[in-house]
């Protein structure tokens, strides 16, 4: 009996334990926490990638966005930008950072350009890993990149050797989608074709994509028909637009030329949809991948590497916040603390470890014993 004088009521039919409703619980603790999501844009400079992300998130992520002038361009090194929004749509939540990566090809010396890009996605794994292994476990903010949306010049005959050196740079760092740009200065057939070559040079430069997964055979007739059209799709020829027209009294994101418009949310004009699609309905296998494949791969790299585990020096944090130094300084110091304790636990185990072992061969006939440790 409760302390105020009302039962608890079960709230299950007699009969049943109730873990059916795990899944809701999961979904309302998610909904409640809200979900985190990086998606990064990498192309060359010009391709509609901020653009899209606007036209993606019904957002207006670069409010103060300054064109930089041709010389500014030429000297430009890529710039990584780092911006956070939280949208809410029917009660959840979604913090949703985009990390744009203005003037990516810009610089004349492009053969380094996308050095500092590989370098974020690095940091955000280092910072995951440092965070994990620290005190404060619970609340750790998840920065690293899930996707990167990857815009492909649509007046190119095909990938660029600089895009085939950016993806193999990167495929076993983070989920590429390529998505070819500004997919309305093309034909439906010129759209194809290059579609086309483009998955076929992928292919025959052994880069790896972000799997879109197979669905169950279980699963209803219009989902298979959904994730058929999806991996059909890839790469995924898009339009952005930022201008709201009138098309037969509706109002509609497009791009308005002489002979008529464009539309973004159209399925016959161009695979905006299915792109967004692709995105929000393979969010948690996004973060899945990036987990166990390509965190891990950082993980067993760090390892082999025979750095020490976890790594120290705090790594950077990334542009959108701000960390209180002192605090990061107790957090330091807890955390050296800790690991000095674990150092001697594992120095008194090796030790007991080896008087076992002498006591063990001690006892055995032939003696030597060889060990791998
Ligand atoms: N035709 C066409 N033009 C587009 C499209 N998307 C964007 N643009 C235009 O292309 C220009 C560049 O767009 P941005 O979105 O600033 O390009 P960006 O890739 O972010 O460029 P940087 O920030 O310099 O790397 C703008 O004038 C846009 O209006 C598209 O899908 N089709
Ligand atoms: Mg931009």
């Amino acid at each position: 009996m409760a302390a105020d004088g009302r039962q608890f009521v079960n709230p299950e039919q007699s009969g049943y334990v109730g873990f059916a409703n795990l899944p809701n619980q999961v979904h309302r603790k998610s909904v409640k926490k809200g979900f985190e999501f990086t998606l990064m844009v990498v192309g060359e400079s010009g391709l509609g990638k901020s653009t899209l992300v606007n036209s993606l998130f019904l957002t207006d992520l670069y409010p103060e966005r300054q064109i930089p002038t041709a010389l500014e361009k030429i000297q430009q090194t890529v710039k990584i930008d780092a911006s956070t929004v939280e949208i809410e749509e029917r009660g959840v939540k979604l913090r949703l950072t985009v990390v744009d990566t203005p003037g990516f090809g810009d610089s004349l010396n492009s053969v380094d350009c996308f050095k500092p890009i590989i370098q974020y996605v690095d940091d955000q794994f280092e910072r995951y890993l440092n965070d994990e292994s620290g005190l404060n476990r619970r609340h750790i903010i998840d920065n690293r990149v899930h996707c990167c949306f990857y815009f492909i010049n649509p007046s190119g005959h095909g990938l660029r050797p600089l895009d085939i050196a950016f993806m193999k740079a990167v495929h076993h760092k983070v989920n590429i989608v390529p998505v070819l740009a500004k997919a309305d200065t093309l034909t439906k057939k010129e759209v194809l074709n290059l579609k086309r070559k483009v998955m076929q040079q992928i292919e025959q430069y052994g880069i790896s994509l972000y799997p879109l997964p197979d669905c169950d055979d279980d699963e209803d007739e219009d989902y298979k028909e959904q994730c058929r059209q999806l991996k059909a799709a890839v790469p995924f020829a898009v339009v952005g637009s930022n201008t709201i027209i009138e098309v037969k009294g509706k109002k509609v994101r497009g791009r308005m030329y002489p002979w008529g418009v464009v539309e973004v949310e159209n399925p016959d004009h161009c695979d905006f949809i299915k792109l967004r699609t692709m995105l929000i309905t393979h969010m948690q296998d996004l973060q899945e991948v990036t987990q166990e494949v390509h965190y891990e791969n950082f993980r067993a790299e760090r390892l082999a590497s025979g750095a020490p585990m976890p790594s120290k020096k705090p790594s950077r944090a990334p542009a959108n916040t701000n960390r209180n130094d002192n605090q990061v300084d107790q957090r330091e110091q807890a955390l050296q603390e800790k690991e000095k304790e674990l150092r001697r636990m594992q120095e008194m185990l090796a030790k007991m470890q080896a008087e076992m072992e002498a006591q063990k061969s001690g006892g055995q006939q032939n003696g030597v014993r060889s060990h791998n440790v």
